[in-house]
């Protein structure tokens, strides 16, 4: 039996709450050792981890891990937001009665840590001394110790951010499991990931991997946090976050919004680096994931993210379409790097769209440790690297990280955007100056699924404002509860929705991307400004040709800009139909939302 309140003692953990909750689950999970960590325990940690080949050297101070070959990205079937109150049920959030999740979450964990150290992770979701503050502290205990070395790259931790806030806390209890005999994916599915939202309480069970473990990040990060922001009158979304200041004119805009999973929030807030196009405009990184948004005592409206890192995905991340996240990642930033290939001899990691594929194959493994060069013929071509394989690595090791991104009153928010993945019907951008119909056009965002969930590639879904697999209670009340804090705001955002991933009929995106999506975004702060008026269409006001900076494009882009910047009326009335019945499975969704809704149609038929 662990000696609690000794560990407790020498960590310097005061806090009688998380002392009582943090010997609570000791005995649920059974852990024969205790350890409190900070972010001051990395580097013993991570040899540690290293002396037990959990994880690998990866180049001087950077390090490759695999995870279970069933364990590689967040299993939305098995995710559950559990409440007493089944008013909070709603179409995306798999809402289940606390009662019934509780008791078989403390099943599954009885004993589930025999054997093994049981860390206590206190951490701080923000800088400290923000006005959320109180809502973004939480104590994660996890029996995985690569788990604590990704929560300390994603978030602030230590007990120093929690001894003195009695029991406002997350409590976010992470158990393993045995991964080898969890069933993953088959109607035996063992795995549970809980946020009893109205306890403030996580309890996941059966992965180590991303969202599914690092708690701090997803589960309180987006689920409990917007729980506690509707309960509270701020918002918590899967947003970026960047600033661009117009060194012409001084001014400075801060962007954030909504892509879903997978669709290009990480690339766009870091690849936009200072000197994009040319050096008029200074952009500054804050955030990549998640934006806490409320209305300051100023009437005007607020954000900051809540993280301390970047969990991006590796695939195509490359010099040419993200130099700033290779520089973030670069050997002496302690970056871990999740799933890609790796070769123990040259302690190189590569993943598909890094650059050329290695021609000299020896050494090389692919993500699952299978060796390369000994690959069966049919096996020839699969990815050397998982898809959704990630990097970590912390907000300060970027290079165009904003100079004030710790400070605790955030920064004023003037435009807020919606980005789909759709391969037609969507153009470049289009600005949306009324608030209903702002976020009307966030609760009908729609992506083709990626890779960040599971078994889902392909599928055309909506997912409003990006949070279909965070929506913590019921979409209804969501569309209110932004309805009512924009409302509150005294200075209005302007709203926008933007699509990079247009295709020709061959296939090609027709937009370059990445670095070139500053060229949209700087028309939508000059349409703010009264600078440019663009051309009002059914959907929002869309730039003319000649109000967007083309300055070096190439021949092809520009052919294919008329198809951009123009919308398919026929195509767009289909997609109104199919809108319907998606806001239809909201129950109770705010008149103003209809409203909208029926005012754009309408637009569409007299067109
Ligand atoms: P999560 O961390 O899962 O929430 O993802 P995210 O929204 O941050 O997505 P990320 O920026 O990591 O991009 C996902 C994939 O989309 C990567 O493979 C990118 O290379 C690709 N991508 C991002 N931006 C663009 C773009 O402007 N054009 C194209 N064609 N692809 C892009
Ligand atoms: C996402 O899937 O949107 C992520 C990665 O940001 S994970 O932390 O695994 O949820
Ligand atoms: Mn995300």
């Amino acid at each position: 039996m662990v000696d609690v309140e000794r560990t407790l003692d020498e960590a310097g953990l005061t806090n009688p709450h998380v002392r009582e909750y943090v010997a609570h689950w000791a005995n649920i999970t059974g852990a024969e050792r205790i350890e409190v960590v900070s972010a001051a325990d990395d580097a013993r940690l991570i040899q540690e981890a290293l002396d037990a080949g959990e994880l690998l050297p990866a180049g001087e101070g950077r390090y490759y891990s695999r995870s279970y070959y069933k364990d590689t990205a967040r299993a939305e079937e098995r995710t559950i937001v559990a409440t007493s109150n089944e008013a909070d049920k709603g179409v995306y959030n798999n809402w289940k009665p606390a009662a019934e999740m509780k008791p078989k979450l403390v099943e599954l964990m009885t004993g589930a840590s025999a054997g093994k150290t049981m860390y206590v992770i206190p951490y701080l979701m923000s800088p400290k001394g923000s006005p959320v503050e109180k809502f973004a502290a939480g104590v994660e205990l996890t029996d995985n110790r690569n788990v604590v070395l990704q929560m300390i790259r994603m978030a602030r931790v230590g007990v120093e951010y929690i001894n003195d806030l009695g029991d406002s806390f997350v409590k976010a209890v992470h158990v393993t499991g045995d991964l080898e005999n969890l069933g993953q994916g088959t109607p035996d599915d063992k795995r549970y990931f809980v946020t009893v939202a109205d306890e403030r309480t996580i309890l996941h069970f059966g992965s180590s991997y991303g969202g599914n473990a690092l708690l701090g990040k997803i589960a309180h990060g987006l689920r409990q946090g917007s729980y506690d922001g509707w309960k509270n009158g701020f918002l918590v979304e899967q947003f970026m976050l960047l600033g661009i200041t117009d060194k012409q004119t001084g001014k400075k805009y801060n962007i954030c919004g909504g892509f879903p999973s997978a669709s290009g929030k990480t690339n766009l807030a870091m690849t936009l680096a200072p000197d994009a196009l040319g050096d008029r405009y200074y952009v500054e990184f804050y955030g990549d994931d998640i934006a806490w948004i409320w209305v300051g005592d100023d009437g005007k409206l607020y954000g900051m993210n809540p993280e301390n890192g970047v969990f991006g995905v590796a695939k195509d991340t490359n010099e040419k379409t993200n130099p700033t996240a290779i520089d973030s990642i670069v050997p002496g930033t302690g970056a871990i790097f999740t799933n890609v290939a790796y070769n123990p001899k040259t302690q190189e990691v590569w993943w598909e769209g890094r650059g050329e594929k290695p021609t000299d194959l020896d050494g090389w493994e692919d993500w699952k440790g299978e060796v390369i060069a000994d690959r069966a013929p049919e096996h020839a071509d699969d990815p050397w690297a998982h898809p959704n394989s990630r990097f970590t690595t912390t907000l300060a090791n970027v290079p165009n990280v904003a100079k004030d991104f710790e400070a605790p009153e955030g920064v004023e928010i003037h435009g807020i955007i919606f980005g789909g993945r759709t391969r037609d019907r969507e153009p470049l951008i289009r600005a949306i100056t009324d608030i209903a119909e702002g976020v009307y056009d966030g609760l009908t965002l729609g992506a083709e699924a990626t890779a960040a969930a599971d078994g889902l590639e392909g599928v055309l879904r909506y997912d409003p404002m990006s949070m279909r697999p965070f929506m913590s209670y019921s979409e209804a009340d969501y569309a209110a509860h932004w309805l009512e804090v924009i409302g509150r705001a005294t200075t209005k955002p302007i709203f926008a929705h933007v699509n990079w991933f247009q295709r020709g009929d061959d296939g090609r995106f027709l937009w370059p991307g990445y670095r070139e999506n500053l060229r949209p975004l700087n028309w939508l702060m000059e349409f703010l400004n009264g600078e440019v008026e663009g051309v009002q269409t059914p959907v929002g006001v869309l730039p003319k040709r000649e109000e967007l900076n083309l300055e070096g494009l190439d021949e092809q882009c520009l052919a294919d800009l008329d198809t951009l910047l123009t919308i398919d009326v026929p195509r767009w009335q289909q997609e109104m139909g199919f809108r319907e019945k998606h806001l239809a499975q909201f129950d109770g969704l705010p008149e103003e939302i209809w409203e909208a809704h029926r005012r754009v149609a309408a637009a569409l038929d007299n067109a």
